[in-house]
């Protein structure tokens, strides 16, 4: 038995191999706002969608004197002008979300520098949008998105309620923030919409509420159902959205075996200002999370945090709780430098039990870069831990390597959701 307590191979060749496995895998993208060609002009695509993505706004505003309402006032085409200018013209495009621009346009065979957006308009004019989302999703390989469908947006209401044929690539999940978090005033649309609620959760109002969700679940068929929660959120409390929480949506979640994504840390308007782009992050209390995976054992929590520092914790509390499945870089965390220590962090303390990343692209062309960005990343991180596992003795096959990378990329949430709340409850007999 070779005695060295390195074990020898060629680490250029399984570099490679990581390499060709994640640039050739396919991916599910679990949270996305994205929305199926047949929601009309709700599908945002091409170059002045992508210039003004709220992402871009903040940042640009940075070099703007305009007042906010002035910038508001301008047509999309001038807003994607002036970020054009502020972002891409008068200084490198170097930010993260300004190189996905810089990336997707590249990858769509345009020059990025010819600087002149006419001629890119002209491009992307050419295009319909149906076969354009298929030619995105194709060069992103990526399988399915699933949407962020809100029965309280008023323009995806009406879509809903028309009746559509569906695009099979397209996913849902019902989003509940406005039910949770702003209980007065949706009460009453909920009112309107012909469910006999009250302020108060009297047994009534919990029966009618859970007849809306029930409704809405049938309508939309979702993967899961979601909310983005405060800093402050806390658990238990006798707050409104605790009741609710424990009334009104676990008990729906059970009833149609559907996981719950909790996404954690958002402080909403910050900078009112800059409208959607005008959004912060806090850190969050997870005694919170941590008491209801264990208030809760058969319900499935997905959970993605704002806050770089709640990270290690979150893992931490994954290990306990077989119910809580972690995913994503969320939002102001979707950074390589911060992607590259949440992943390896997590492949540290998870294994594959965890979704990698999820999009939460707005813009169809956006799936290009974000999905490119997070493999080069994924890319890296696994290098060094099959690296380092194989120095130890253990190196991957191929066909293992396609698996445990499909795991990372939608294969994990698929077994999560699967997994029916027996098992978790034999789980929790067996101590
Ligand atoms: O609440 C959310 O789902 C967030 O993702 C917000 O939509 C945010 O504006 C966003 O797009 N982040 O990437
Ligand atoms: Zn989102």
């Amino acid at each position: 038995m070779n005695k060295s307590s390195k074990h020898r191979f060629d680490s250029t060749k399984l570099s490679q191999r990581i390499a060709s496995t994640v640039a050739s895998a396919s991916v599910r993208d679990i949270h996305t706002h994205l929305y199926d060609p047949a929601f009309g002009k709700l599908l945002l695509w091409g170059i002045d969608d992508l210039l003004v993505y709220h992402y871009l706004v903040a940042e640009s505003f940075r070099h703007l004197d305009l007042p906010y309402n002035k910038f508001w006032a301008l047509t999309k085409s001038q807003q994607a002008e002036l970020v054009w200018r502020s972002l891409f013209l008068e200084r490198a495009p170097i930010s993260e979300a300004a190189r996905g621009v810089i990336t997707t346009l590249n990858r769509l065979g345009l020059d990025a520098r010819q600087g002149d957006l006419s001629k890119i308009r002209q491009w992307f004019n050419e295009w319909q949008p149906a076969a354009f989302v298929e030619h995105c999703l194709d060069l992103a390989k990526v399988q399915t998105v699933c949407m962020t469908n809100s029965p309280f947006d008023s323009d995806e209401r009406g879509v809903w309620e028309t009746g559509i044929r569906r695009h099979p690539r397209f996913e849902t999940a019902l989003r509940l923030d406005p039910l949770l978090l702003s209980w007065k005033s949706t009460m009453r649309e909920i009112r309107i919409w012909g469910y006999d609620v009250k302020a108060t959760l009297t047994n009534k109002t919990v029966l009618e509420l859970r007849r809306f969700l029930r409704d809405w679940t049938a309508k939309i068929n979702p993967n899961y159902a979601m909310v983005s929660l405060p800093p402050s959120f806390s658990y238990p409390t006798d707050s409104i959205t605790s009741q609710l929480l424990e009334k009104v949506v676990l008990p729906h979640c059970a009833e149609f075996g559907l996981p719950f994504a909790m996404m954690m840390g958002v402080r909403r308007a910050v900078n009112p200002g800059l409208r959607m782009a005008g959004d912060g992050l806090g850190l969050s209390d997870l005694r919170a999370l941590e008491n209801l995976c264990q208030k809760y054992p058969q319900q499935r929590f997905l959970v993605t945090l704002l806050s770089r520092e709640n990270q290690h914790e979150l893992c931490v509390l994954a290990r306990k709780f077989r119910n809580l499945h972690v995913f994503g870089c969320w939002w102001f965390t979707n950074i390589p430098s911060i992607i590259e220590e949440m992943t390896a962090m997590r492949l540290e303390l998870l294994g594959f039990s965890f979704t990698a990343q999820h999009s939460d692209a707005r813009v169809v062309d956006q799936l290009i870069y974000k999905w490119d960005h997070t493999r080069e990343v994924v890319t890296k991180v696994l290098q060094q831990s099959y690296g380092r596992l194989a120095a130890s003795g253990w190196e991957p096959t191929d066909a293992e390597l396609q698996r445990d990378v499909g795991l990372l990329l939608g294969g994990s949430f698929g077994d999560f959701c699967r997994t029916q709340p027996a098992v978790l409850t034999t789980g929790k007999r067996s101590r």
